[in-house]
Order: C-alpha cells, then structure tokens, then sequence
C-alpha cells in the first residue's frame, strides 16, 4: 500500500529540522540546518544575537534555513508523498510584517529565494527571543492593568514574564514606534513559518497564543483590558489577528514549494504550534501523565483537565483537545545542581556518577525518607540552588534545613546526605506543584516520562519516582532531542484522519521501547512514602524563603 507522508518543521533557537513521518508515524526522514554552521555570514552565536537583556534573531536566516532544509529533505524522500505540514517552533518569539506581506506571500516565484522575495515585507528584520529579557516595565504594566500577578495568571495561564509576546510587542510600540506603526501583522515564530509555507497569513493558533500574556484562556479572547495598554484596542487586535482554535487544515501549501521542491500540490498546512505544546504530541499522553525533562533546567509538563492557575507555572490550551490544558513548570536548576552534590561526594572532578548512584541506592534500598527511617526521627530538607531559581524566585542559594517535631534548625550535613537530599527536593517541588493540576482519584501521576540528559541514569529517575509515586508506572524514553518536530509530524498526520487524539497516538506508539524505572525499596514501592513530606517541604519554604 502506497503510505503518505506528513512533515514535522521545528524551528528551534539553534536549528530548523524537519521529520518525515508516514501515517503510522514510522520516521522515513530526518534533515537539520544549523543557523551558526550553515549561515556564518548572519554572525549569530548559538543562533541569535544577544546584547545586554536584548535576544534577537534575524528573520531573514530563518528563511534561507527554510529553502535549506526543503532541498535537503528533497535529496532524501518523494516530497510528492507530503500531505500534511505541521510544525511546533521556539515559544514567545514575534515576526512582523509590514503591509507588502499579504500579496508578497501570495505571489512567491520558485526562481527567487524566499530570502529575496520575503526581506522587503518585514516592518522589523529581527525577532525578539525566548530568551529575552528586557521588558520589565512592559511586565509591571501588564500585571498592574489586570490587578497583580495572580489575576494576570488566572486570565492568560501565567504571570507576566519578560519572554512573553506581549509584553515584547507593547516593547515595540515603547522603544520603536515607526517599527510597531509600520507592522501589518505580528506573527508567532510558529504562524510566521506556518505563513510562508501556506502563501498566506496563517492564524496564530490556540496553545502558543498562551505563552503571549495576551490571551484570556477561559473566555476564549484576547483581553480587553491587556489590549487597552497599547492605546489603540482595534489597532493591536487587527495586527495580532484571529486565534485558530481548530486542529484542521488551513490551506494547501504554496505553489513555491510545489514547483521548487516538488511537494504535492494537495499537501496541506495544519496550524503550526509551539515547542513545548509539540512536545506533549510525541508521547501517548493522556490526562494526568507528566513529562519531566531532566537537563540542564528542569521541566515537568503534565496534561491535565483541570484549569488550576498559578503565578508559580505556566498553563497552556492543549495543541489538539479541546478543553485539555498542557501546565508546565520551569526550573533554572538541574543538571549543574545534581553535579555539583555528585563533585562533592567523590571529592574530585572526575563526573563519575558510581557513588552518587551508590549513596542514592542504599539509601532507598534502606527506605530512608528526609534522611530518617522513621517519624520520631529528625528530617532533613536542602534546596540546592546554584544558578538563580524562577520556581520560587530567589538569587542562587542553597539551604539545609533539619527538623526535629516542629523546631528547626539550619545545620549543614555530611556530603552523602545531599545526594538523595537533592533529588527529594527536586522531586518534592514538582509534586507539590504538579497536585493541583491533577484529577486523579489519588492526585498523583498517572505515568511518568523522563527525557533529556539525566534520563539515562536509573537511579536518579527511580528516586524521582518514589517522591512522584504515578500509579501508572514510571520510564525512561531514550532520545527525545527530536520530540517537538515529530509531535508536529503526528499533529499533521492526525489532522488527515481526525479522532480522538489520544486514542490516534497512543495506537502508533511502540511502548515497549520505553525502559521502565524501577524504585529499589521493594517494600515501598507502590507505598507512597512522601505524602507527609510534602508538607514539611512547603514549610521548608516558607522558612528559607519568606517573601515569595
Ligand atoms: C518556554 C520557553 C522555551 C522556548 C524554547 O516558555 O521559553 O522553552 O519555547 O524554545
């Protein structure tokens, strides 16, 4: 039987990749462009230009990666087989267009380049980044016209934060008026690259529009009073533009990719959405399962039905069902933490995790909870903070606290008690965070994911798991490097059949190549024996970090 294929784009802060995938998601293709590497002459550095709080990126590298990556992925599969593109791109990021844009985009000739065709219909070259950070009056003024940071999460699914896209437009309008007058449309990373492939204007669609500050997640708008601070209400709307809300298709894709690369002329655009929303598409998630991403940061997202908001994290409208919510919780901390207790026990530099494991394994084998085998005995809660934490929002610090009943004190401890120390608190901060999101009987984790660096060690996913206690099991996926392009490629090749989602992905995913994590204390392991801790790790909180 003749498959067809369907195209996942990412289009990340370093790289554009794009996967191929047939319609039982078997991977067919795989093709990169690396913005440093393939484009010395943009001069960017990690794929941006960053200076002081300002990270930009300059659009047009972005279109000649696009023409790249589409002769790269012609030299290696039928582009005539594509008959869906989807893509999931770097969040928060904005594209402006000018007013040559709609007809620029409608009439692109296969004998030029994007590049060429595209630079002269941009009100701005560049494009704010994720990792920007210089909107702080724009954040004060955002939060103060909804009343405090509370009621701006409870509206739009997260307090005000620099990165945010509307924050970064009303910085525009501020610092470069004739930039923000001459703007037609304000794109999204994701519906800027959605446009160019569709030859039109492409909606900014439902779950990245939540990492803008902008969007009113339960009223189903863009918020008035937000849209009051740009003066002009009909103005902002008309630039930002409808919010798509449907997984179907858009439009077909342009005649320019069909006559350059030879993409079939039927192959259809599906709005495209962000990284992190791509991301939950690549497992077969279903409500109350958690992705807990162990690099150098730290993220969990978890798939819930439960709208809980908090300035503490972050809550998005899922990429395909309607009514589900993605939430997500970002920790500067991670890797480096964990390294550093791991440098500490050996007393070297070496990056040997054998007695870390070690420690962490007897301890649990031991049944050891906060350092003690039982509740007449004193408890000991660290936070481990050695880069400046959002998640609470304190300068780098670190914290070893020891109860005794109700009487603390600070103490330090042996080296060896922060190695299971780290990996509770960790743990205990993603529990106590993640509960209110979930609407499980037992308000614990259905099943847990852990992807990204740390995931390859056992040990450190097992202690994770005996905080987190998911009823459904705990696993290790291998390489989730590509998750984002490839829960695009799932999104289009969905869009195709329709369905229920989880039902569509779950029913094309191999499990089996899942390594399952298993929790050392035999006796305890379906136990939960965090459940008394979680509060004594919120009153550590409080005690170490009063004003947050
Ligand atoms: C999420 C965020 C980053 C970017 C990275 O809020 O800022 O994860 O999406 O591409």
């Amino acid at each position: 039987m003749e498959h067809n294929y369907y195209l996942g784009l990412d289009l990340s802060t370093q790289q554009l990749k794009g996967i191929v995938v047939d319609d039982k998601l078997k991977q067919i293709a795989l093709e990169k462009v690396d913005f440093d590497a393939d484009f010395p002459a943009y001069k960017t550095v990690k794929g941006v230009y960053a200076n002081g709080k300002e990270v930009q990126a300059p659009v047009a590298m972005w279109l000649e990666a696009l023409d790249l990556l589409f002769t790269r992925l012609g030299k290696v599969v039928d582009l005539g087989k594509l008959h869906g593109v989807s893509g999931a791109c770097q969040q928060h990021g904005s594209v402006y267009w000018n007013t040559k844009a709609a007809s620029t985009l409608g009439n692109l000739t296969e004998s030029q380049s994007l590049k060429d065709q595209l630079s002269p219909a941009f009100a701005w070259d560049l494009s704010p980044n994720w990792q920007d950070h210089s909107t702080e009056q724009e954040c004060q003024q955002f939060e103060a016209a909804v009343g405090g940071p509370d009621k701006l999460a409870e509206i739009t699914g997260s307090k005000a934060h620099h990165r945010f896209t509307g924050p970064q437009i009303l910085k525009v309008k501020h610092k470069m008026p004739q930039v923000y007058d001459a703007t037609d449309r304000v794109a999204l990373v994701s519906s800027f690259l959605a446009s160019v492939l569709a030859g039109q204007y492409v909606d900014i669609e439902v779950s990245d529009a939540c990492g803008m500050n902008l969007w009113d997640i339960a009223n189903r708008q863009l918020h008035p009073q937000l849209l009051e601070l740009f003066g002009d209400k009909e103005g902002i709307s008309q630039k930002i533009g409808p919010i798509n809300q449907a997984t179907a298709a858009v439009s077909k894709v342009s005649a320019y990719f069909v006559q350059k690369y030879g993409v079939n002329p039927d192959c259809a655009v599906i709005p495209f959405t962000g990284d992190n929303p791509g991301t939950i598409l690549s497992l077969p998630l279903q409500a109350n399962d958690v992705i807990v991403s162990l690099g150098t940061s730290t993220t969990a997202l978890v798939v819930t039905n439960n709208y809980v908001p908090s300035p503490l994290y972050h809550l998005f409208a899922h990429p395909v069902s309607a009514g589900s919510y993605m939430g997500m919780l970002c920790y500067c901390n991670g890797s480096l933490a964990r390294e550093k207790v791991r440098d500490a026990v050996n007393g070297d530099n070496s990056g040997d995790w054998t007695k870390f494991n070690l420690i962490a394994q007897q301890a649990m084998e031991q049944g050891k909870v906060l350092g003690s085998n039982s509740d007449s005995e004193c408890k000991r809660i660290g936070f481990f903070f050695p880069l400046a934490e959002i998640i609470p929002s304190v300068d780098s610090c670190q914290h070893r606290l020891t109860w005794r009943g109700d009487a603390v004190t600070h103490d330090d401890w042996p080296a060896d008690a922060d190695v299971l120390g780290i990996l509770e608190s960790q743990a205990l901060s993603i529990r106590y965070r993640l509960t209110p999101m979930l609407t499980s009987a037992d308000r614990h984790p259905r099943r847990v994911y852990y992807v990204g660096g740390a995931s390859a060690n056992p040990t450190i996913c097992a202690a994770l798991t005996r905080v987190l206690v998911p009823s459904g099991g705990a696993f290790r996926v291998a390489d989730m490097s590509d998750a984002c392009a490839f829960g695009a490629a799932a999104k289009a090749a969905h869009s195709a059949v329709g369905g229920q989602w989880e039902e569509f992905i779950a029913q094309r995913t191999d499990s089996s190549t899942f390594a399952s994590v298993t929790v050392p204390d035999g006796s305890r392991d379906s136990a939960d024996s965090y459940s008394e801790a979680v509060d004594l790790f919120v009153r550590s909180e409080a005690q170490c970090f009063k004003s947050d």
